[in-house]
């Protein structure tokens, strides 16, 4: 496995940390190339449990180098709040590399990101809040910071007076927030200067080098496949690729280097923020999935919305991301249910329709048809093997994997590194 990407098939925490980590001790590399401190990823090792934003999951094995990709926006206090944390509990953080062409998050990309969101009232979006959104569009406008341009301060000041033109004028006129000044930006900036200089580096010739020379590395993903600024539920999506394509572009490899493409889906689904979700339960069953689950966000604490699994989503998935297995994740939730009801098509308008719909509003308006399959009651967190599985468990997985459009790999029967049951 020189190369492969892992990312999320539905609307994000699928458990695409533990999944990592999983890997991570076969690995030389592993690469974050999309995203920023949005994300948030929980990873328990034995008693310990690591939540992680900005730095890849592979930061937690040692002899892995975590790479930050040129595709991440990064927040430099953020970065280093983690590093310390990590290296407090005695974590190796040293190897850590950022891509000189990163783009930095500042303050007023987090200010735009709250601000804008309080403005569009009903239309909100339910961002996380760290200036994601915000900090991409600066980089499609060509009035972005990249980490590169921290190390020469003149440019530095004449690239912040850049993108603080037009933001000053609309923070203060329509947003009735004050100005950001040139210097106190330029002094944010600069703060840790000179603890980054040995980490920024061309981290695409980096990984092109490894890959030469035989090294391993995995490309992980931020967020998912829905939330994905061109595949997703647009304008209810992050700002940047969340899919397989976005680890060629967010890295500076190229897609031939690519063998293996692991996508994470829950044995159910959840979603954060605004924006349709056909399967979505209102009911006690959605309580339910979120108590069993434990299903708050990472970053944020946000309540996820749950509902049953949606096949049609992970065969979107499979197709756009050309996934070559799925790593099926938290199936143990589902430990107790009598029946478990599984999206297998979409009613729209009085239509069957079995692949996600193009059309927004039909997506919006997407009933699910449901089958339905017999539950377990057996506790699965021991089982290792799928010999271990109750056969209605073992049946349900051969179910989702007929209908899903991928083999599966790999199953999560619980949090814990070792709560694996290995298929192929
Ligand atoms: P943003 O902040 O601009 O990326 O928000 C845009 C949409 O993307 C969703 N989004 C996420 N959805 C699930 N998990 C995410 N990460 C954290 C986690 C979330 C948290 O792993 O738990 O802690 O709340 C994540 N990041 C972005 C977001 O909800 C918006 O719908
Ligand atoms: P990510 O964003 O995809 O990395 O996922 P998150 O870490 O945000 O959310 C996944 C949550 O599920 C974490 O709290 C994990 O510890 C937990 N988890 C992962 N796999 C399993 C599993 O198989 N069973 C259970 N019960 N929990 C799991
Ligand atoms: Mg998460």
């Amino acid at each position: 496995m020189p190369a492969a990407v892992l990312i999320g098939a539905q609307w994000g925490d699928e458990g695409k940390g533990k999944a990592t980590d999983l890997l991570a001790s076969r690995l030389d590399y592993v690469v974050k190339f999309n995203g920023g401190n949005n994300a948030g990823h929980t990873v328990v090792i034995g008693d310990e449990k690591y939540a992680l934003h900005l730095l890849p999951s592979g930061i937690l094995t040692p002899g892995v180098t975590p790479v930050i990709a040129n595709g991440v926006v990064v927040d430099i206090d953020v970065l280093f709040e983690e590093l310390e944390a990590l290296a407090s509990r005695g974590i190796d953080v040293s190897r850590l590399q950022v891509s000189a062409n990163a783009h930095v998050i500042t303050q007023y990309h987090r200010t735009l990101d709250k601000v804008t969101e309080r403005f569009l009232g009903k239309r909100q979006i339910g961002t996380t809040g760290r200036g994601i959104g915000p900090a991409y569009a600066d980089k499609i406008n060509r009035v972005g910071i990249r980490m590169q341009d921290l190390f020469d301060e003149n440019i530095l000041r004449q690239k912040v007076e850049g993108a603080l033109d037009q933001k000053n004028h609309l923070l203060v006129k329509v947003y009735n927030r004050r100005a950001f000044s040139v210097d106190e930006i330029v002094d944010e900036l600069l703060a840790h200067v000179e603890r980054l200089r040995p980490m920024v580096s061309d981290t695409g010739l980096l990984l092109h080098r490894a890959l030469e020379a035989g090294e391993t590395v995995l490309f992980e993903g931020g967020q998912a496949t829905m939330l994905d600024v061109d595949h997703g539920t647009y304008p209810f999506v992050t700002s940047s690729n969340a899919t397989s394509g976005g680890a060629i572009t967010g890295s500076g490899i190229a897609p031939g280097r690519i063998d293996r493409v692991i996508a994470v889906v829950k044995a159910y689904t959840t979603r954060v923020g605004a924006g349709p979700f056909p399967t979505e339960l209102f009911d006690e069953w959605g309580t339910w999935l979120a108590e069993r689950g434990h299903e708050y966000g990472t970053t944020t604490g946000r309540l996820r919305r749950t509902g049953w699994y949606d096949a049609p989503i992970a065969r979107y998935a499979a197709r756009v991301n050309g996934v070559t297995d799925f790593v099926l994740t938290k199936l143990d939730v589902l430990t107790g249910l009598e029946r478990i009801p599984v999206c297998v098509a979409y009613d729209v308008d009085g239509q069957r329709v079995d692949e996600v719909p193009v059309s927004q509003s039909d997506f919006h308006h997407a009933v699910p048809i449901y089958e339905e399959f017999p539950g377990w009651s057996e506790d699965i967190s021991g089982a290792r093997t799928l010999e271990d599985l109750p056969a209605n468990a073992r049946a349900y997985v051969r179910e989702l994997e007929a209908i899903s459009g991928s083999r599966i790999s790999a199953i999560g029967v619980g949090p814990g590194r070792d709560e694996i049951v290995q298929v192929h």
